[in-house]
């Protein structure tokens, strides 16, 4: 048995979350959810974004599925839920999945998810406010590691390492330890600038298979090849540590949609579909019953379509029961 800490969070965030939910447990009965609050609301009882206790708990189960939470900038003091998760379970790795639902290829966009411009670090003087964009030797070689292993399992030659070292020293940095790890492993790395690479990326996206980038270029990154999968509420991602994982969709929490049962809840099915491949059980089948009903089924406003949200857990459900499995 697994147990899975569940975060629905605010907005759309507990509408998708518990279609994802649902799903995974039509493919799985080994895993045991185990829900907790965190957000806003939860800070203004008690001055963090999640409860200390639970914090300590989540950090012994086996993985965490995550909804959506909005996170106000103009609260003094707040600091938001996800990136308090992401600190806190040392989740150095962020793994997004653009899917072509409609064809059979992918985008994963690597994104070093622990440091960067979010290194939370800065210094504010008089009239002069600096973030500081950290990149050390050990994050840079460890989220390098974590694309060349994705490139090789997934059978690709190369990496596209998108960076600014024409004029940053961190990226400067950052280059060097990703071009000489690649070499040891034989994977040709395909350099882009970020600034010219978001042309290339809205023209011809396809051919950049694996995306590895710091922090906020992979956040903006990963926001703008969204387009490719027609709808933002498709795409699911993985935030990895050494020892859990955290899955959810990308999108935010959307006000306002919220309640209307209308969200797509595809990008968190999708996300329950890497939680499952991360606990070694069978992700695929969600993919498949995804990919199987998209193409036939009525889908949720943001893809032209009319369903509402339980219509699309359905759907997908009954593509699961179609397929042979083992329990
Ligand atoms: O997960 C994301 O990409 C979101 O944009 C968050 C980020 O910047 O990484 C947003 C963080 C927040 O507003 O709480």
């Amino acid at each position: 048995m697994y147990r899975v800490a569940v975060i629905k969070g605010d907005g759309i965030g507990v509408e998708v979350t518990e279609a994802a939910m649902r799903v995974i447990k039509a493919v799985t009965n080994k895993i045991e959810f185990v829900e907790f609050e965190g957000g806003f609301e939860v800070f203004k009882e008690c001055g963090a974004p999640i409860r200390e206790e639970d914090l300590e708990e989540i950090k012994e189960m086996d993985a965490v599925l995550f909804g959506a939470t909005s996170t106000p900038f103009d609260v003094p003091n707040y600091k938001s839920l996800i990136l308090t998760l992401r600190k806190e379970l040392n989740l150095y790795a962020n793994l997004r999945i653009i899917p072509d639902l409609w064809g059979d290829r992918e985008i994963y966009i690597v994104r070093e998810n622990s440091e960067g411009l979010y290194s939370g670090e800065y210094e504010v003087n008089d009239g002069r406010v600096v973030d500081f964009r950290v990149i050390t030797r050990e994050g840079a070689e460890k989220i390098a590691r974590f694309a060349i292993e994705l490139a090789k399992d997934r059978n690709f030659k190369e990496i596209t390492f998108v960076h600014k070292a024409n004029v940053l020293r961190g990226d400067r940095f950052f280059r060097k330890i990703v071009l000489n790890l690649a070499e040891r492993e034989g994977i040709k790395v395909n350099e882009k600038i970020i600034d010219s690479f978001t042309i290339e990326l809205v023209r011809n996206p396809w051919k950049h298979r694996i995306i590895l980038s710091e922090n906020l270029f992979g956040d903006i990154l990963s926001d703008l090849a969204s387009i490719h999968a027609k709808s933002i509420g498709v795409i699911p991602s993985g935030n990895y540590g050494e020892e859990i994982a955290l899955f959810e969709p990308i999108h935010g929490s959307a006000p306002d949609i919220a309640g209307k049962g209308i969200a797509n809840p595809i990008g968190a099915i999708l996300s329950g579909a890497m939680l499952l491949d991360y606990l070694g059980l069978d992700g695929w089948v969600i993919w498949n019953a995804v990919k199987n009903y998209v193409k036939k089924g009525n889908l949720t406003p943001d893809l032209g379509g009319s369903a509402m949200t339980p219509d699309v857990v359905n759907g997908v459900i009954s593509e699961i029961d179609d397929q042979e499995i083992d329990p």
